[in-house]
């Protein structure tokens, strides 16, 4: 993550600022609502912490916000959402075993990228589990 700029980045290792919303929760449609959160990859899990809705909160250290949100990717997928899921650009569709579907978004091209690089290899490397 950030804080160790010289530490290789590994797959399961990611952190940043994205747009998420839930558009499915245990199977049922639930309505869209983005935020702003402060989003880190750690393992199988993918954890999301409200954030102030930019890259203050973080730069600063300690005082990050608990999980608010966790996810197991675990069985789950990714794709590229298609056109009718939402209007905006560079847009990831994250699907649980559990039945969550989730949109994640950011405005910039580079970052989710790799954030869907980071998720397609995470999923396929616990695929077995
Ligand atoms: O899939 P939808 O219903 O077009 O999603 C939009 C709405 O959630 C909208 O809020 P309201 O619930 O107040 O209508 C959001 O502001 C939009 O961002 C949602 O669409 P996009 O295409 O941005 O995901």
């Amino acid at each position: 993550c950030p804080s160790s700029p010289k530490l290789p980045s590994t797959p399961s290792e990611k952190c940043g600022v994205l747009n998420v919303t839930k558009i499915t929760e245990n199977g049922k449609k639930v309505r869209k609502n983005w935020t702003s959160s402060w989003t880190v990859l750690q393992g199988s899990s993918l954890l999301f912490a409200k954030g102030q809705g930019g890259s203050t909160t973080w730069k600063f250290g300690s005082t990050q916000s608990k999980p608010e949100f966790t996810v197991d990717l675990r069985g789950g997928s990714v794709d590229w959402a298609s056109r009718d899921k939402s209007s905006k650009k560079h847009v990831i569709e994250l699907k649980t075993r559990q039945g969550t579907e989730l949109l994640i978004q950011s405005e910039i091209d580079s970052v989710i990228n790799d954030w869907f690089r980071a998720l397609t290899e995470t999923i396929n490397t616990h695929s077995d589990e």
